[in-house]
C-alpha cells in the first residue's frame, strides 16, 4: 500500500483520532482533503503532534478510514 503525505491539524490520543489534511489517497479512492481518521493502534499517536508533516497509509476498517502506519516526513 502506498504511503501518502500528510499534514496533523488535531490529534485525540484518548480516542485514537487524528485530523489530517490528506493528499491523494488512491486505495480509499480520495482527491486531496481535510478528514478525521481513526489510528489502528492509539500507540501510533504518540509520534506525531499537530503541525507534523508525516507520511501515512489508511485502509477502511469496519467502515470507518483508518490509519494504519504514520510516521513524520522529515
Ligand atoms: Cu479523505
Amino acid at each position: 500500500m502506498p504511503l501518502v503525505d500528510g499534514e496533523v491539524l488535531k490529534v485525540d490520543a484518548a480516542r485514537g483520532l487524528v485530523v489530517l489534511k490528506h493528499g491523494d489517497l488512491p486505495n480509499l479512492a480520495m482527491p486531496p482533503m481535510t478528514m478525521g481518521f481513526e489510528v489502528a493502534e492509539k500507540a501510533m499517536l504518540t509520534d506525531i503532534k499537530v503541525g507534523d508533516k508525516v507520511r501515512f497509509q489508511a485502509e477502511m476498517r469496519n467502515g470507518k478510514a483508518t490509519v494504519t502506519e504514520v510516521m513524520p516526513r522529515r
